[in-house]
């Protein structure tokens, strides 16, 4: 149990500044207190940042219950039972190093470097511990390139197709909108410093609808929740683009300077009168209607959206097609209008000091495999094969997409698999060798966040927990373990950051105040930008080849896709029909996981007070669809398809549409019924763009199971 300083002794306290590494968009300011022991005794938001403002959400607020949780790894182990059993022998650092320095050797001179993959995703998105950690030694060493797919790939496309840049503006300008549209995203649970100025905005007058399946945390407290069918949303943007233009509320001046191809959108848009998609959104044509007014009409109107829409088949179009909605009302350049997706472009740091991948040291570029087949690559699908699998800040047997497979890939014998956790997750039980990692609170790293415009200093506030060690000063001393001498596999994290500031402030006026110290000493660094260019896309000029929202794509018709966007059915389409009966008892039906509240994907999904709040994994299922198949709140209920099944309880409710289920994300499989989760029934088909992941494409059996 960590002491709760008084605050009359917090004087004898050092405080640390950090940043929260989680794959959220808050990126929150983090001061944590020390004890004189060099031990953290409390964690809390810094109120002097503009999003933090003094408080972290419920998961972080009691981070040190996941630092000194007591199962923690503490040192290097070695597999000495059957894979996936668990049993391990601690072993040395340096025998660690050796044994899997010794089995890349071997694989490199029998099969070539690409037959090694690194796994990780976002366990920590900084700098060091994640991007530079995900490429450089990577890159010299010649392995396989892992395409990091499983989140927002389609959207980010999507978004750089039609409008190039992922420039939202930051949360603080929500104060000046009049509508707040939040389509496909739920940020009280998963971006919650956005609440408060969306909540300042409706203290204003401001209206916001949400627009989603489920009725989350976000659509309680809106002034309207409109609740289409999944994978219908495109179809719905384009009705409403059909009522807009059909009364005259476009803005054909702003249109005719600023847009690239509204004629023949305007030809797919005439397909769609409200009646159309009101059969395949399952909404009356009324509320659309209405709310094609309500957009058109409350300006500035702001369209938030984040990841959760784009897993789909059609998530790539159906966010091109969001993304063209504020420019046929002219919403785009207004303060408070336009679109909020994600603020990652606005400082992007020098792609070859963060890779060295054209360094001379480095082999030609190999193949890439898509994350998002993980298990079909370790069962076949990669030619040559994959023989060793290195798994860091990712957690796949929990997390990625039709899991079975994955847990069938890590058995094999002749697959050499390292885990580089802090935890013992189930992907670590399928090791033959574990590494323990750093916590945040232990590691050094700058943070870029996606959802505002400060950056973030992480400076170690303790040490290492045992003999746990960072990412990259893993990754160092495997460099050094195969012989690979350049200074830039050498350098420490505080010359990495050094580095990559100091080349991407040569080319970019926005660092060019900003060095490590400066960053050191404030800890929070907003991004300089320049007022007259806080509003995105305000002077009319956007970052796509022709300067204009392109409706229509050249470069959408050269990768392949429809260069125009618009609706397409899911490939594992539902069964349209908005009654259920008796004879429906076996139809499929189409299941959401979306971000549960307590955990950050499988992240914080071990820490007892997380998981005493989340409950248990629930199947959220309409009254009417429970009553066909005799379904009771409480019950055990197995979902499945021919990808394979999961069991959890149902919980009987209108929180889902009806024809609709849904589950929370991501549980862990060891502290589900039967170990295995929803992801054990997720396709691990690709999306329509990016080979982005298709998790909400997802038709599911419901059955009673006790
Ligand atoms: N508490 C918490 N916070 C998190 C995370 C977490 O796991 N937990 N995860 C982090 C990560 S990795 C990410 S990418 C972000 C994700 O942030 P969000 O995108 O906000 O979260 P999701 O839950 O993935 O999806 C948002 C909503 O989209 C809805 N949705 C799904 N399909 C459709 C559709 O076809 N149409 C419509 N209209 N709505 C749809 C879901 O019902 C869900 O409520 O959150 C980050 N923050
Ligand atoms: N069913 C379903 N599945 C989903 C989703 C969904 O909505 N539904 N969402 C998907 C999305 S949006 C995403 S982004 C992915 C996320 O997938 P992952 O990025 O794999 O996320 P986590 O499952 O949280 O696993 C991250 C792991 O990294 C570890 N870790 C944290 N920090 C460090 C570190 O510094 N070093 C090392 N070595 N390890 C560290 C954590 O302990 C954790 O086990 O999940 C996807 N999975
Ligand atoms: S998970 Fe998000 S909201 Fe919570 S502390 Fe981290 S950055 Fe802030
Ligand atoms: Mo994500």
């Amino acid at each position: 149990m960590a002491l709760k300083p008084s605050a009359n002794n917090e004087h004898n306290l050092r405080i640390v500044h950090g940043a929260c590494p989680h794959d959220c968009p808050d990126t929150c300011a983090l001061e944590t207190l020390v004890d004189e022991h060099g031990r953290a005794v409390r964690i809390r938001g810094r109120a002097d940042h503009p999003v933090t403002q003094g408080w972290l959400c419920v998961k972080v607020n009691r981070y040190l219950e996941r630092v000194y949780h007591p199962e923690r790894l503490l040192y290097p182990m070695r597999r000495v039972g059957p894979k996936g059993s668990g049993e391990f022998v601690r072993v040395s650092w340096d025998e660690a190093i050796t044994e899997i320095a010794s089995r890349w050797r071997d694989i490199v001179a029998q099969h070539g470097a690409q037959c090694i993959l690194p796994y990780s995703y976002a366990g920590t998105i900084g700098l060091v511990q994640g991007a530079v950690t995900d490429n450089r030694f990577w890159n010299r060493l010649g392995a396989s390139r892992l395409v990091r797919a499983i989140c927002g790939y389609a959207s980010e496309e999507a978004v750089l197709l039609t409008v190039g840049g992922r420039l939202a503006p930051s949360p603080q300008e929500l104060v000046y909108s009049k509508l707040i549209l939040v389509w496909g995203s739920n940020p009280a649970s998963t971006a919650p410093h956005v609440m408060p100025f969306l909540r300042q905005a409706q203290r204003n007058g401001t209206r916001v609808i949400v627009i989603d399946p489920i009725r989350t945390l976000t659509a309680r407290s809106a002034d309207q929740h409109i609740q289409p069918f999944p994978g219908s949303d495109a179809a719905l943007a384009l009705a409403m683009m059909y009522v807009i233009v059909t009364e005259g509320l476009h803005k054909p001046e702003w249109l005719a300077q600023h847009a690239l191809g509204w004629e023949q959108l305007l030809e797919r848009v005439l397909q769609f009168p409200p009646e159309c998609a009101a059969a395949i959104t399952g909404l009356a044509a009324d509320t659309i209607v209405r709310l094609a007014r309500d957009y058109a009409t409350l300006s500035p109107a702001m369209l938030r959206i984040s990841d959760g829409i784009n897993r789909h088949t059609n998530g790539g179009q159906t966010v091109r097609t969001l993304a063209c909605l504020p420019a046929v009302t002219g919403h785009y350049g207004l303060r408070g209008g336009g679109l909020m997706y994600s603020t990652s472009d606005w400082l992007k740091w020098d792609k070859e000091s963060v890779s060295h991948a054209h360094d001379a040291a480095c082999p030609p570029a190999p193949r890439s495999l898509n994350m998002n087949r993980l298990g079909a690559i370790l069962t076949g699908e990669a030619d040559p094969p994959i023989y060793s699998l290195y798994v860091y800040n990712g957690n796949p047997v929990a997390s990625s997409p039709n899991a079975s497979k994955i847990v069938e890939g890590l058995l094999r014998d002749d697959l050499f698999t390292v885990v580089h956790e802090l935890f013992e997750t189930d992907t670590a039980r399928y090791a033959d060798i574990v590494l323990p990692a750093t916590s945040q609170l232990e590691q050094l790293d700058l943070h870029k966040p996606y959802g505002h415009l400060s950056l973030q200093y992480n400076t170690p506030a303790i040490a290492p927990v045992g003999e746990a060690r960072s990412n990259w000063d893993v990754m160092r001393v495997l460099a050094a373990a195969l012989g690979f001498t350049e200074k830039w596999l050498q350098d420490d994290a505080e010359t990495v950051i050094r580095e990559v500031v100091e080349t991407t402030a040569a080319g970019n006026p926005l660092l060019r105040d900003i060095t490590l110290e400066r960053l050191q000493a404030e800890g929070t660094v907003p991004l300089p930008i320049p007022d007259e260019e806080r509003v995105p896309f305000a002077n009319g000029v956007f970052r796509t080849p022709s300067g204009k929202v392109e409706m229509y794509s050249e470069q959408a018709r050269a990768k392949g896709y429809d260069p125009l966007p618009g609706w397409v059915p899911e490939v594992e389409a539902r069964i349209e029909r908005n009654t259920s009966t008796e004879a429906d008892r076996h139809d499929p039906l189409p299941l959401l996981c979306p971000a549960a509240h307590h955990f950050i994907s499988s992240s914080l999904g071990n820490v007892e007070r997380m998981r005493a709040k989340e409950g248990v994994p629930t199947l959220r299922i309409h009254p009417v669809d429970a009553e066909v198949r005799g379904i009771r709140s409480g019950q055990l209920v197995r979902v499945g398809n021919a990808r394979g099944w999961c069991r959890l309880i149902a919980d009987v409710t209108d929180d889902v549409r009806q024809g609709v289920l849904a589950t929370t994300t991501v549980w862990w499989p060891r502290f589900s019924p039967d170990q295995r989760n929803v992801n054990w029934t997720t396709p691990d088909r690709l999306a329509d763009f990016n080979g982005g992941s298709t998790f909400y494409t997802n038709l599911v059996w419901v059955e009673a199971a006790d």
